[in-house]
């Protein structure tokens, strides 16, 4: 049965008429719902977390979509697609270069080095994290190994002769930039109806169909094929936690879902699960 519970519980909607008879249906709490996660993180033998742009938001990321989402009124489906680029190379960079300069600056949060934690209390045979986010704060965070289904903000490609490389310069000048072969260079990450790293997918699948728990903190679960590995997670019996500051569409078959910043929430669901190894630890 799924969990869900809002910081304060919502009223369930207008009771019928008196004539009926009226049973409100159960709503668990919140502090109930953030414990049932808390169990779970602690029991679990091994974990894959699914992380989206929410969780770099406490660290000044914009995130994607939602009201601080837009970049002069563009959507990400109308900017992060190749038919955008080869349209308005400009326009495109212009956008990531914008991005780039938020990322650089930003900082792991909290949500990030509970991750951090917990990969090391389960250890990296138990343990996947799995990202859509092209920031690279997981890495800056501490996490040993990550697996990135949308990319690296930090890199480019040649368009014409497929060289990649590391770009750190903010802001990139000229814009856009260009390989020394002549051809246009590109971010090096995944835009729609583009396929995902060779792998990627294939490893993040795999390490879902063989856990014992999925996390889900910050993204809206809109975007395929990520989104679908809670699914598939489901599907499996095995239990699904989201984390968000509001209801996505896994919420309601989530088994617990719960309504809060990634950065105050994790450290809460992982705490009990790194005191026990610490307390195990110990006893070695
Ligand atoms: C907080 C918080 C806090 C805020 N704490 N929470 C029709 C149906 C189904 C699928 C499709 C379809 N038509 C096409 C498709 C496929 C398509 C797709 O999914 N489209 C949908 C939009 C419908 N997918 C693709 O095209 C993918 N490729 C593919 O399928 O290839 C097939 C193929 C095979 C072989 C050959 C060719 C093709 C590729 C998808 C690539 C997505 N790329 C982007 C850009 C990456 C580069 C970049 O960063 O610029 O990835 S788009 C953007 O969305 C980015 C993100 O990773 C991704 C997901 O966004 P995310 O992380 O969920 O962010 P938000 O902003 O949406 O949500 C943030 C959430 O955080 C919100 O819910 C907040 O509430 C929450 N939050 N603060 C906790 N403090
Ligand atoms: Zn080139």
């Amino acid at each position: 049965m799924s969990t869900q519970a809002d910081p304060v519980p919502k009223q369930g909607s207008k009771a019928p008429a008196a004539s009926c008879l009226y049973v409100p249906p159960p709503v668990e709490g919140y502090a109930a719902a953030l414990a049932r996660g808390r169990d779970l993180v602690r029991d679990a033998p091994s974990a894959v977390v699914l992380t989206g742009a929410g969780i770099s938001a406490e660290s000044g990321v914009p995130t994607f979509r939602g009201p601080d989402g837009l970049w002069r009124s563009f959507r990400p489906e109308d900017l992060a697609t190749p038919a955008a680029f080869a349209n308005d190379p400009l326009l495109v960079w212009q956008w990531y270069d914008w991005r780039r300069e938020r990322i650089v600056v930003a900082k792991p949060n909290a949500g990030h080095r509970a991750l951090v934690e917990l990969e090391q209390a389960l250890g990296p045979r138990c343990f996947t994290l799995v990202t859509q986010n092209v920031d690279g704060l997981h890495r800056l965070a501490g996490s040993a190994a990550v697996i990135h289904l949308h990319g690296d903000i930090w890199f480019v490609r040649c368009t014409v002769c497929e060289e990649r490389h590391e770009e750190r310069s903010v802001p990139l000048r000229p814009l856009p930039p260009r390989c020394a072969c002549g051809g246009l260079l590109r971010p090096d990450v995944v835009w729609f109806n583009e396929p995902l790293p060779a792998g990627a997918l294939e490893q993040a699948m795999a390490a879902v169909r063989a856990t014992d728990l999925v996390l889900v903190i910050g993204t809206s679960s809109l975007v395929y094929p990520a989104a679908a590995l809670p699914k598939i997670a489901l599907e499996a019996h095995i239990p699904v936690v989201v984390v968000n500051l509001e209801p996505t569409p896994l919420w309601h078959s989530a088994t617990v879902a719960l309504q809060g910043a990634a950065a105050e929430l994790l450290p809460q669901l992982v705490e009990g699960k790194v005191h026990r190894a610490v307390k195990a630890a110990q006893e070695r």
